[in-house]
């Protein structure tokens, strides 16, 4: 098939997910053409079958906001007819799914059964695709497609609620490398960040409002108050001054390492003990399921789809969302009890090989591909 594919390119769920589909669906043999406005950070590499298409909004001093809904579009078109695309399919509602529409009404009759795959990731859906400026734009963007897919049965519950969409919704879980992502990678961080033996809490984000950042601190401040522990935080955002401050309000600072965006994650997993993430929101939360692949049992809240991931004293704990005493008196159990954590990591890892592996996860959206190529009305 030839699958054109949009995403983010920056450090977010819904950019590694379509990367990593884009690659895998390349390996499969299948032509795959990746729209965004700059590379996706997991995009980077050689991949035969795989080519990268920059959108490129241009500049001109009327548009204080350059029009990328339009600039997008013009770029599907471009090659959709270029190489005759099958399939667009875009990953985040807004604007991609909106843009792959206006695409397929403008390229040439021969392209006109060019079909579109939507597939929500998140926020598109409970944030901001339900507030009012952009409600109605991203209803039409995925009632236009022809297969709407949603990464949690949580999410596709919310999108029913909240657009009364009644047309079929695939849940596809998001998918983890679990040759990339193991706990065997090299531990010698380990000894970097805690020449003491201390024990070593982790997280990753994009430290967006919805990750409950401060959560993360408070945590740990107070786990630090009961035992020596190291709080690694990776990525970057707009609450990571608030997350230093905090830190030195706390006490903690000495304690917490801000390692600012890390293209390699999967190098420093494994040197952790514990993934907290208290999220607010959480559609699947990727990188806790990055986390458990490379063995560490993770402590979340008990919203969104994070239960569709983490099984309560099996592989991880969840807590209620803002309730961080109980994160705390999760954490130390854990980080004191060596044979309970080691026994939760090595649950949370083969959940990871056996449950999310990317062969899994691809042939279910090969599928969807091949269903809507067969119909003729939109709504398979
Ligand atoms: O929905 C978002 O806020 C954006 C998106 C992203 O690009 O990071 O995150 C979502 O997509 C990921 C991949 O499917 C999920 O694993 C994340 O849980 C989800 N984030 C939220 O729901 C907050």
């Amino acid at each position: 098939m030839k699958i054109g594919i949009a995403c983010y390119p920056t450090y977010g769920g819904s950019g590694v997910v379509a990367s990593e589909l884009g690659i895998d669906l390349a390996k499969r043999g299948h032509e795959v053409h990746v729209f965004s406005y700059a590379l996706p950070f997991r995009l980077r590499g050689f991949y035969e079958n795989l080519y990268f298409h920059e959108i490129d909004v241009g500049s001109y001093p009327l548009f204080k906001y350059p029009p990328i809904t339009l600039a997008a579009a013009c770029k599907m078109i471009e090659i959709a007819e270029a190489r005759g695309l099958d399939v667009l399919h875009v990953h985040y509602a807004i604007p991609w799914a909106v843009c792959a529409h206006l695409a397929r009404e403008v390229v040439q009759e021969s392209c006109r059964r060019l079909k579109i795959v939507t597939t929500l990731h998140g926020t598109d859906i409970t944030l901001v695709g339900a507030e009012p400026q952009f409600f109605k734009m991203t209803k039409f963007g995925i009632e236009r497609s022809d297969a709407v897919t949603a990464v949690s049965t949580y999410l596709s519950r919310e999108t029913r609620k909240t657009f009364g969409f009644e047309c079929p919704i695939d849940v596809i879980y998001n998918s983890v490398d679990s040759a990339r992502f193991t706990p065997a990678a090299a531990r010698c961080c380990r000894k970097h960040f805690a020449p003491n033996g201390e024990k070593i809490m982790l997280h990753v984000s994009n430290f967006r409002p919805v990750k409950n950042i401060p959560d993360v601190v408070k945590t740990f401040a107070q786990v630090r108050r009961q035992m020596p522990a190291k709080l690694l935080m990776a990525g970057d955002g707009p609450e990571l001054p608030t997350a230093r401050l905090l830190a030195k309000e706390l006490g903690v600072e000495q304690d917490v390492v801000f390692l600012g965006n890390q293209e390699s994650v999967e190098e420093i997993l494994p040197c952790g003990d514990l993934f907290i993430l208290p999220s607010a929101y959480e559609s699947f939360g990727l990188a806790a399921l990055e986390a458990m692949s490379c063995g560490l049992p993770v402590l979340a809240t008990e919203i969104g789809g994070l239960g569709e991931v983490i099984a309560p004293g099996v592989d991880g704990w969840l807590c209620r969302v803002g309730d961080t005493e109980c994160m705390a008196e999760r954490a130390i159990d854990l980080l004191q009890n060596d044979a309970k954590r080691k026994k939760m990591g090595e649950a949370a890892r083969k959940k990871a090989v056996e449950q999310f592996s990317p062969g899994r996860i691809v042939a279910q959206y090969e599928a969807v591909y091949e269903r809507v190529l067969k119909a003729d009305k939109a709504c398979v």
